[in-house]
């Protein structure tokens, strides 16, 4: 068996649909926590499964480095290892690489670099990151790319997109033919609409189960972002799943899903469980702040998470303040739940084609302020 996809309805350019792996369905458009060190952070997998997640994020760069690979996959791969039977998306390292490795070496080959962990040299090419994701066990593999911090010059972009198109053919290559798992090409080209069309076309042209749009959310802004996600989905193939990298805040989804993406994963609501933001269907709360001491509402009166079932914004100011490992799980829990909500939500009013009056309604409800 294949990984395919379906998609079931339209409403303007945003889409719902299912992707089918062996390990199950992944009904889109569908956000996934992000578990990088093989566990969403503070969530137990059967908790995460009911916030209504179907697929997991994970990472080559942090996995190859602690434990290792090769480990988990003696363990028997990732998803026993973690105890996620469910569908697992692996990045594929450069990203992170950037963004977190010291001493960074790029050439034609890959980049080495110096672990943020220990300090020890490795190196990840292509190559390389295509045989980590397949010793994890990974059902969606991610292709190995470059993605500059923006602004970066157009010549900058341009080099790094060519390079990851480069990438995108060794990686192709080098993960040959693997029934039941799929391999996905990231576009790149910045925030300039012909090097995102020369991406798109460089990546069909090899072809990919899947297409991912890298390289936004990087420091552009959010109306630099939807600039391009008015056009860039448009240049790859209708009948296969987008997925937009690392993005984003509630109303960045939205948005994303509005020009046509499919899949969406974010740090944002499991960090910011940990860090005392919670994301409600009216807006932000920061349950530090002192106004919550004696507030005996729910986060969200609306919402079925056991953090609101159970507890008082009080009691959850109480906990955060005294850093008990109860106030990292119960807002995780609310924000991943929240999330899923809203995906849910967008998935019923596109097959419904009555998206645009539930974005409206999306807006304005948290436009009212006061919670
Ligand atoms: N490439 C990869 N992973 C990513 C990105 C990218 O461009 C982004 C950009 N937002 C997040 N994660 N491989
Ligand atoms: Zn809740």
């Amino acid at each position: 068996m294949t990984v395919s996809f379906e998609l079931t309805a339209r409403d303007g350019a945003a889409r719902t649909g299912v992707i089918r792996t062996t390990r199950g369905d992944v009904r889109t458009p569908a956000f996934m926590p992000v578990g990088t060190a093989a566990t969403v952070k503070a969530m137990m997998p059967n908790s995460v499964r009911q916030t209504g997640a179907d697929i997991l994020l994970g990472n080559t760069y942090h996995l190859m480095l602690r434990p290792g690979a090769e480990r988990i996959a003696r363990l028997g791969g990732l998803h026993r290892f973690m105890n996620w039977e469910r569908p697992i998306l692996t990045d594929s390292g450069g990203f992170q690489v950037m963004s977190l490795a010291g001493l960074r070496k790029l050439s034609e080959h890959g980049v080495t670099f110096k672990s943020h962990v220990d300090g020890s040299r490795h190196e990840l090419t292509p190559e390389r990151s295509m045989e980590i994701q397949r010793l994890l066990g990974s059902d969606i593999v991610m292709c190995f790319d470059e993605c500059p911090a923006l602004p970066a010059s157009d010549d900058e972009v341009a080099r790094a997109m060519r390079l990851s198109m480069r990438w995108a053919a060794r990686s192709k290559e080098a993960f040959g033919d693997r029934p039941g798992h799929a391999l996905f090409g990231i576009m790149q080209g910045g925030v300039n609409r012909d090097l995102r069309e020369e991406s798109a076309e460089a990546l069909v042209n090899i072809g990919f189960d899947g297409y991912a749009v890298g390289g936004l959310a990087v420091g552009e802004g959010q109306a630099a972002m939807f600039d391009v996600l008015d056009y860039a989905p448009g240049f790859l193939p209708e009948d296969k799943p987008r997925y937009l990298m690392g993005v984003g805040k509630p109303d960045d989804i939205v948005g994303a899903v509005k020009r046509g993406i499919d899949m969406m994963d974010c740090v944002l609501p499991s960090r910011s469980g940990r860090t005392g933001q919670v994301f409600t269907r009216r807006g932000q709360i920061n349950i530090k702040n002192a106004r919550h001491q004696d507030d005996p509402r729910p986060l969200d009166e609306d919402c079925t998470c056991p953090a609101c079932r159970n507890y008082s914004r009080a009691y959850l100011h109480h906990v955060f303040r005294s850093q008990e490992i109860i106030s990292s799980m119960l807002l995780t829990w609310h924000n991943l739940h929240y999330y899923q909500e809203i995906m849910e939500a967008m998935r019923q009013a596109i097959a419904e084609g009555r998206f645009d009056a539930w974005e409206a309604a999306f807006h304005e409800m948290r436009a009212e302020g006061d919670i």
